[in-house]
């Protein structure tokens, strides 16, 4: 018997299903249920001793392009290794149920998109893919030269991935539609974020002003949970397809 499944408030259950506009955000939590650790997890191996917020900048990219380059095939590695998970699914179930749905990602691990989410907003970028450091602009076939990082074909300057670094500003369109999207929906899921990071953090607190039902799903308490409507402790994994089979289980009942 699932611990979730007969334990959700029944306005939130009518919230859901009478839902126009939902909006969801998710976090690295997400993606810890597919083995891929959270920012917030100690990392392994060779990079135990280092914080992600001290790789993931310019500044420690220009320092020593090659350590920041080895982190993220890493991670990329890990990634590659992953499988979506039942949050994941839960998440493509629900944007075919409703009839207004963005899914807004702080993730770069692409889970959502394998998963089979349509209307994905990548808001930090995206791991599997690489671009030239000096131009900025997208690379998708190099020369390997055996030289780490390799070199863009068009300037020769160094090649990255395709990611939002902390101190850079996020893709212009994809923080928009995220903005709007927060700002006009009717129900906002916050999913697996620690809720620290900016702007994305933000988002919630759009959607709260704007008279949102807010609903936080977190093992553990975040800067949100005071002022969400609903908090959900638990895994992603565990309460997402439950939450999902309360609201709309009755429905094959008939
Ligand atoms: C910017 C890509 C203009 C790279 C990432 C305002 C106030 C304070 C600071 C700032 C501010 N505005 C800007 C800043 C600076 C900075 C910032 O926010 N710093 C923080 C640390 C305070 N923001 C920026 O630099 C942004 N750029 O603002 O540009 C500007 C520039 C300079 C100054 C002013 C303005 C760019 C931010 C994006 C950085 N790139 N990722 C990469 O991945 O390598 S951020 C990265 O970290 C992730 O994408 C994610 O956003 C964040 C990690 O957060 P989470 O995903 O939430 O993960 P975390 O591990 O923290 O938590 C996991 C959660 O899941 C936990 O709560 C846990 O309980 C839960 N969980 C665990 N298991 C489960 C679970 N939940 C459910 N189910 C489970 N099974």
């Amino acid at each position: 018997m699932n611990s979730f499944a007969d334990r959700f408030p029944q306005n939130l259950l009518d919230a859901l299903r009478k839902a126009r506009r939902v909006a969801v955000l998710t976090g690295s939590g997400i993606s810890a249920e597919s083995g891929v650790p959270t920012f917030r997890d100690a990392q392994t191996g060779l990079w135990a001793k280092f914080k992600p917020e001290d790789l993931a900048t310019p500044e420690a990219f220009q320092r020593n392009p090659k350590l920041v380059w080895d982190w993220y095939a890493w991670r990329r590695e890990l990634v590659s290794q992953a499988q979506p998970n039942v949050a994941h699914l839960a998440l493509v179930e629900l944007e075919r149920r409703l009839p207004q749905f963005s899914l807004i990602t702080q993730n770069v691990d692409g889970l959502h998109q394998r998963a089979g989410s349509r209307n994905v907003i990548e808001l930090h970028g995206n791991i599997t893919r690489t671009k030239c450091f000096e131009e900025d602009i997208p690379v998708e076939k190099w020369t390997a030269s055996g030289e780490t990082p390799p070199r863009c074909p068009r300037c020769g300057g160094h090649l990255r991935p395709d990611v939002v670094w902390f101190g850079e500003t996020l893709p212009p369109a994809a923080l928009e539609r995220a903005l709007a999207a927060s700002r006009s929906c009717d129900l906002f899921f916050s999913i697996g974020t620690s809720t620290l990071v900016h702007p994305a953090a933000s988002l919630p607190f759009e959607a709260l002003q704007r008279g949102a039902i807010v609903v936080e799903i977190n093992p553990d308490p975040t800067p949100l949970t005071a002022r969400a409507h609903h908090t959900l402790r638990g895994a992603a994994g565990e309460v997402l397809p439950a939450l999902l089979r309360a609201a709309w289980s009755g429905e094959n009942a008939s």
